[in-house]
């Protein structure tokens, strides 16, 4: 039999025995679902052989701890890392499937916001191609993040249910069970000559782990995705009705369950709610307890896990494992304080993810106090231990330990937590890496110089590249062969075709074609647009730092210049954006609807819609960047510098060979030294010009001096014919006690300069297309696969 016939053959039992269909009769949902059952029990038989190598081998662990794993769907990587994809495609065919059609009945796990969870689950596929030993672990949301309806201009937010069809990857493992303490509160007890702390009176919560595969690619191994579901030990029994207590175990049921319902939406303000507290220590504690109880299992003794595990937190939010470590080994496994802080403080690393003030986490004592006592009990004796050590070091420094303290001001601060206990710190590109060591974590930096490192980020390039862009794919592997699909530095070698016109043709063609694809899609939102204008697109969450509306100004300000010169030569252009807002983020929300009045504005104007056009795309996610970034020409990455940690999007559009329109912030710094400033569209001010600036900031002086500024705000305070007022916008930018916090209309004109370099050589395509090529050659560094790389040999030791 051929693969092919026994693929066919797979499917066929799948159906036959869960949906008892045939082939030609099965219903599309009925049909993915078997064809990925068949994926999982491939990826299960390697599961098994992988678990018996890291058991024999006893390979150093590591364990990737983050609240959000964005993955997107799963089925074409998985066809493509275990080689199937050709096959399936076939076989499918041979049904009359198309396979394209197939994929579009997965729904996306959007089990995260944005950059940070996105980058954990790039992060896994490339930890599995690298064979490691690895474990991601995070919550099996019920609710994924809000799906985004777009209704009269505004988000509209509606729950996402992934689980009706995506539960489809998952493997429950119901004899992993672990049970979670809330509440309470510690008694003292004298065991053994020692005191020995117990808690009574708390709620038990189970977690019940489900296990996602992940396959790597060109290897046999496979990694796990341990997602916890919280479950409620009580059993909602009625004979507790006749006595009074069936509201009480109701409502102990309720809150158990209801942890592990839905993702947070937020992706900057921290608000302090304890349900998201009880979220991160179900995680925490389940995870924690799941590590030392299989290690237990394999080596019978603890004294050696420092030398067997690294634990990685994604920022902060994982950061009570430090607390929940000590609590088990010294409570449970009668470890003395420094025998337990010794090994933690060896097996922890923490990623920062952001230095915006107000993301840095910080839990009100009082929630720990209520939810987790012996867990603050813990952290108050880690405070006290640490600043007695500062006060050694720096007698006298009240200022310095009150800025390093855990404890401060009725607060807990994680990433103090996390930068003392972790052994190594990384910022995600080689500026915010500065930043966190010149300024966020300086005092800590004085004191550890060694503890702080880099790793600038990276993209999982099979899925951002091969999967989403195969034309672009088989250009590549037609000039440099298919090493880079393994190899991020073969990349570099695609550079020289830069000079050949005939691949610089080719690129053109592929990425006519696949501006066409989108084009085709956007017809099915409503969205008509015209292939031959230049596709110019952000996508990104809405964040004021991001500066969404400097795009929107410099569009308005063309618009102003078409007006005035309406037989011009303007360069047509299809502006696109996608972004979710926060629910709660009032200014964000009123920057989409500014969007969508812009975008009709201009729609209902002919003089102005034949040059350019505004398209808004709803409910932006995994599954819609896979469409876009192949079919997109420039790429804004406007951030104002010092402000996007790194950037994750700037590096998926270069790669698919669209061209950067960008401040000097995050990842676009490396981007640039890559290529060169000459193939990049760099504006505005940098990150360190950025403090001194602000010193002598005026926005509303600008205002009054500044005639094309005067002209795009009066437009926006106007306001565009529908009804809507978007005062409180112009204001933001004019008044109040930090005006225009993100300087946008101090890098307007600078940013409109370089769209004005973009359409100059966008006029020329030889040029163009030979940047492009560039781009994609230099895109190498920025694939996961070097980055975890760099993680697996500096911080993890395990390459
Ligand atoms: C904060 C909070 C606060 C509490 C509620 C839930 C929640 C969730 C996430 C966050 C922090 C998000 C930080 C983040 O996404 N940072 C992005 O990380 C990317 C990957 O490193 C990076 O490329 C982006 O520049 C950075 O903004």
């Amino acid at each position: 039999m051929t693969h092919r016939e026994q693929l066919r053959e797979e499917i066929e039992s799948k159906l036959r025995r869960h949906y008892g269909c045939e082939l030609a009769e099965a219903g599309r949902v009925e049909l993915f679902r078997a064809c990925a059952l068949v994926l999982r029990d491939r990826l299960a038989a390697r599961a098994v052989r992988e678990q018996e190598r890291r058991e024999r081998t006893h390979a150093r662990q590591v364990h990737y701890l983050s609240l959000e794993f964005l993955m997107g769907r799963s089925f074409l990587n998985n066809a493509f890392n275990l080689g199937m994809l050709e096959d399936m495609k076939e076989v499918l065919a041979a049904a009359g499937v198309s396979l394209n059609d197939l994929l579009e009945a997965e729904p996306d796990a959007g089990l995260g916001n944005g950059g940070l969870g996105r980058l954990a689950a790039c992060y896994l596929d490339a930890m599995a191609t690298l064979g490691l030993a690895a474990t991601g672990y995070s919550i099996r949301y019920e609710h994924g993040l809000f799906k985004q309806l777009i209704v009269e201009g505004q988000q509209i937010e509606l729950p996402d249910s992934w689980l009706d069809v995506g539960d489809v990857w998952l493997l429950p493992r119901m004899d992993e069970v672990r049970e979670v303490r809330y509440g309470g509160h510690v008694i003292e007890e004298w065991k053994y000559g020692y005191m020995q702390p117990r808690l009574e009176g708390y709620t038990p919560v189970l977690a019940v782990p489900y296990d996602m595969l992940i396959g790597g690619y060109g290897t046999e191994n496979v990694c796990t995705l341990r997602l916890w579901s919280a479950k409620s030990p009580v059993e909602l029994d009625l004979n507790l009705f006749s006595r009074g207590e069936y509201l009480k175990a109701l409502e102990q049921h309720a809150m158990a369950e209801v942890i592990s319902k839905i993702l947070y939406p937020d992706d900057k303000h921290i608000e302090g709610k304890s349900l998201r507290l009880k979220q991160q220590y179900f995680f925490v504690s389940a995870t924690v307890q799941d590590i030392i109880a299989k290690h237990k299992e394999l080596h019978g003794t603890l004294e050696n896990f420092a030398d067997c595990h690294v634990i990685q937190i994604n920022d902060t939010h994982p950061a009570m494992v430090i607390p929940e470590l000590m609590r088990i080994f010294m409570d449970e496994e009668y470890m003395s304080w420094d025998d337990a802080w010794a090994i933690v403080t060896r097996c922890v690393a923490y990623t920062n993810h952001t230095i915006l003030p107000e993301a840095l986490e910080q839990w009100p004592q009082s929630l720990f106090e209520n939810n987790l006592p012996r867990i603050w009990a813990i952290l108050h004796e880690i405070n006290e231990r640490f600043c007695r050590e500062l006060w050694q070091k720096y007698p006298g420094d009240f200022l310095r330990i009150s800025r390093m303290a855990i404890l401060a001001d009725g607060q807990v601060r994680m990433a103090n937590l996390s930068v003392a206990a972790g052994f190594r710190v990384n910022g995600v590109s080689a500026l915010h890496s500065e930043i966190l060591r010149k300024r966020t974590f300086r005092d800590y930096a004085e004191l550890w110089p060694d503890k702080f490192t880099n790793v600038t980020n990276g993209i999982a390039h099979r899925r951002w590249l091969c999967e989403c862009n195969p034309a672009l794919t088989e250009l590549l592997t037609e000039c440099i062969g298919d090493g880079f699909l393994t190899d991020p530095a073969a990349f570099l070698d695609f550079a020289k075709y830069a000079d050949d016109a005939s691949v610089r043709e080719r690129l053109a063609k592929i990425k006519h074609a696949n501006k066409e694809r989108l084009a085709k899609f956007l017809r099915t939102t409503g969205h008509v647009v015209d292939i031959d204008a230049m596709f110019d697109v952000q996508v990104k969450r809405l964040h004021e730092y991001k500066r969404q509306l400097l795009n929107v100004l410099r569009i308005l300000d063309l618009y102003l210049r078409i007006k005035d010169n309406p037989g011009g030569d303007f360069q047509p252009r299809v502006f696109l954006f996608g972004a979710k807002a926060f629910p709660g983020y009032y200014m964000a929300k009123q920057i989409i609807r500014l969007i969508n009045s812009v975008a009709a504005f201009i729609d209902a104007d002919p003089a102005v819609s034949r040059f350019i056009r505004v398209v808004f795309m709803e409910n932006y996610r995994v599954t819609l960047a896979e469409k876009i970034m192949p079919a997109a020409e420039l790429s804004e990455q406007i951030s104002t510098a010092g402000k996007e940690a790194s950037g994750t999007g700037n590096m998926k559009f270069m790669m698919n060979g669209a061209l950067t329109v960008g401040t000097l912030d995050g990842a676009n710094v490396e981007m640039c030294e890559a290529v060169g400033e000459d193939n990049m569209f760099i504006f505005g001010l940098r990150a360190d010009e950025v403090g001194a600036y602000k010193e002598r900031y005026s926005p509303s002086k600008l205002y009054a001096s500044d005639p094309s500024i005067r002209a795009v705000l009066d437009l926006i305070e106007h306001g565009f014919g529908d009804g809507v007022s978007y005062h409180d916008i112009v204001q933001s930018l004019l008044v109040g006690a930090n005006p225009d916090e993100y300087l946008l209309l101090a890098d307007f004109h600078s940013y409109v300069d370089a769209q004005s370099r973009v359409d100059a050589v966008y006029r020329d395509p030889a040029r163009w297309n030979r940047m492009s090529a560039l781009n994609i050659a230099g895109s190498g560094r920025f694939c996961a696969d070097r980055a975890v790389g760099e993680y697996a040999r500096n911080i993890w030791r395990v390459l």
